[in-house]
């Protein structure tokens, strides 16, 4: 596919002659997205200083047609490269926003048109794939991401309104004293994983955080999400994290799942809490039939408490927000796969194996992370004939729960930690601490394609691989 490919400047004498200029006769793009930075106060005083997308953090909520061409103009308002990578789209290397796979870079100071075709429709999410390594102010850390609605135009609305959360945490900063939250996260059960001998060098530094919010706003901080008796809320969610998974609730109510990563499931059924790592998306309904003033956040206490929640207020209900604790309830997948689980399809005859490691940091400041015992890059190994089907086995031999994605694609998830299932389609997945994760792809998006953990640090230092096609 031949891309139309503009590179310009927005201060006129730096880079002239270096870059072809925009036509003049260019016709306005679909969608501009400048890169610039923004102030957010996330609670009263409290600002972050960071990168949105036209002056804010999250950047617009764009909409698009599946299957209409579109173009989008990004302005990079800053003083370093950029890419915008659009998330769970199946789009060709050139335009995905990923600089392994080709993509060029939005220089600074300069302008790029990227032209695609949306599919499938679903609920997306658009975002910065700048590597960061030791710096907390690049890629994932910042601001720089949105929302991606691709609309079928068949979507039959059975919703009274429509809300977009993501989470998110700011100001990270390095630690050796680094606790996640994903035994907490995890339900009792195998770790088929697990090694015999545990690694027992001193941990590296990893980023965390101590300030959250929900979109914008820490908790308390924005207006409530005011709603009615007997109304049904359609909620988009997306942990737009570069550091952790999260888990979330809203006591009193449950969520009725329709689709995971934007997809539709098979089985849409109820969840009172999700956990997302970062990237995932899920969409879900809730009924609103317990009148009075809830938290949805974090089920962890410091977390939610830090930031990560927002008040829904029934109309003529005014008291203190409530929050109530649920314990020992885990998200589980399998749960929205077909009926009959693992029964029926038969099993692809390639079976590719991924074997996630750290290398602890030791005397280095940062962990290294190894797929099949090497860090980035891995030449030839993941090669893909088109048209086949492969079945992926991700082994975790790691302590963290990762949440892996693989651009460009979409996989089905066939089991988790031994729970067979089927028919649910996902492009991120979270593989649990000393588990395993095994999915099918079907190799039909010609290119390469960046497989990488999700957690921006795990992917600078190591965790990520190309697949390409023979
Ligand atoms: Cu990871």
């Amino acid at each position: 596919m031949k891309r139309r490919d503009f590179v310009t400047c927005a201060g006129a004498t730096l880079c002239q002659g270096m870059l072809p200029r925009l036509a003049a006769a260019d016709p306005a793009a679909d969608i501009t997205l400048r890169i610039a930075p923004v102030a957010l106060e996330i609670a009263p005083s409290h600002f972050i200083s960071t990168i949105g997308y036209n002056g804010i953090s999250p950047g617009p909520v764009l909409r698009m047609r599946e299957g209409k061409t579109v173009t989008v103009d990004v302005i990079n308002d800053t003083d370093a490269a950029e890419f915008v990578h659009w998330h769970g789209l199946l789009v060709p290397a050139a335009v995905d926003g990923a600089e392994e796979e080709g993509t060029p870079a939005v220089p600074a100071g300069a302008r790029r048109r990227y032209q695609f075709t949306p599919k499938p429709a679903g609920t997306r999410w658009y975002h910065s794939h700048a590597m960061a390594m030791g710096d907390l102010h690049r890629g994932s850390y910042t601001g720089q991401y949105g929302f991606l609605m691709i609309d079928s135009g068949t979507n039959p609305g059975r919703y009274d309104q429509e809300i977009f959360l993501a989470l998110r945490d700011w100001e990270p900063f390095y630690t050796d004293q680094y606790v996640d939250m994903d035994e907490a996260g995890t339900p009792p059960g195998p770790q088929p994983e697990k090694p015999a001998r545990l690694d027992t060098r001193a941990n590296g530094l990893e980023p965390i955080s101590q300030v959250y919010s929900i979109n914008d706003k820490a908790l308390g901080a924005g207006e409530p999400i005011r709603v009615r008796q007997g109304t049904r809320v359609l909620v988009h969610l997306l942990n737009a994290s570069a550091l952790e998974n999260r888990t979330i609730a809203l006591p009193g109510h449950e969520f009725h799942v329709l689709a995971l990563d934007g997809n539709p499931v098979p089985t849409p059924g109820p969840a009172r809490v999700i956990t997302l790592g970062p990237g995932e998306r899920v969409d879900a309904y809730i009924e609103m039939n317990r009148p009075g003033v809830w938290i949805l956040g974090a089920t962890d206490d410091m977390i939610r408490n830090a930031g990560l929640g927002i008040v829904i207020e029934y109309a003529n209900q005014h008291r203190e927000p409530q929050w109530v604790a649920q314990p020992g309830v885990f998200w589980d997948y399998t749960k929205f796969g077909a009926a009959g689980g693992g029964a029926g399809g038969k099993a692809p005859a390639h079976v590719i194996d991924m074997v996630f490691e750290k290398v602890p940091g030791g005397s280095r400041p940062f962990n290294l992370w190894t797929i099949n015992g090497k860090p980035y890059p891995h030449e030839r190994e993941f090669v893909l004939q088109q048209g086949q089907r492969y079945r992926i086995n991700f082994r975790n031999r790691t302590d963290d729960s990762h949440p892996v994605h693989l651009h460009r694609h979409l996989f089905e998830l066939i089991d988790v930690n031994g729970k067979a299932t089927r028919g649910i389609m996902k492009d991120t997945v979270v593989v649990p601490l000393y588990g395993r994760v095994s999915v099918d792809l079907l190799a039909d998006q010609p290119g390469l394609s960046l497989f990488h953990c999700h957690i921006q640090a795990h992917m600078d230092y190591g965790f990520k691989a190309l697949f390409r096609y023979a």
